[in-house]
């Protein structure tokens, strides 16, 4: 089993979108380990961003990410991390394919709505920096017979 790091961005919980992206990972048949409503700090955004902190829209993308809360989430299944980043779509709204959650909610590189984990480094990582000494919830669901 595979976890995976998905946040909903600023821009994501002011437009409302919360529920409908918690929705399409329920339905995708993931498990949800861990949810949080949270402020990113500037110090957080830095360490979760730094391997763009040369580029020229680093400010730009701490200043979006600090400016109001965010909805962190680790989700559990088999190819999770794989399965999050499909269903998210490409980095850019305008490449992302309608289906996706980028391509059906947004439109500029700068507001894509979601955050998801690219690889099992990543993933391990985010996890750690966003989530890390947080209780995770253990549970087994019924429904993962049906869908292993
Ligand atoms: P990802 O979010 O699909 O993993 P990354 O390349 O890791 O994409 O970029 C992180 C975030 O930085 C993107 O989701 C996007 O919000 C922002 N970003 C990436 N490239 C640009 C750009 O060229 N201009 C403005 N923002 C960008």
């Amino acid at each position: 089993m595979e976890r995976t790091f998905i946040m909903v961005k600023p821009d994501g919980v002011q437009r409302n979108l919360v529920g409908e992206i918690v929705s399409r990972f329920e339905k995708k048949g993931l498990k949800l380990v861990y949810a949080e409503m949270t402020q990113v700090t500037e110090q957080l955004a830095s360490e979760h961003y730094a391997e763009h902190k040369d580029k020229p829209f680093f400010k730009d993308l701490v200043g979006f990410i600090t400016s109001n809360p965010s909805f962190a989430m680790v989700w559990e299944g088999e190819n999770a991390i794989a399965i999050g980043r499909k269903m998210m779509g490409a980095t850019n709204p305008k490449d992302s394919e309608p289906g996706t959650i980028r391509g059906d909610f947004g439109l500029t590189v700068g507001k894509n709505v979601i955050h998801g984990s690219d690889s099992q480094e990543s993933a391990e990582r985010e996890i750690a920096l966003f989530a890390g000494g947080k209780p995770f919830v253990d549970y087994e669901k019924d429904e993962d017979k049906w869908i292993y």
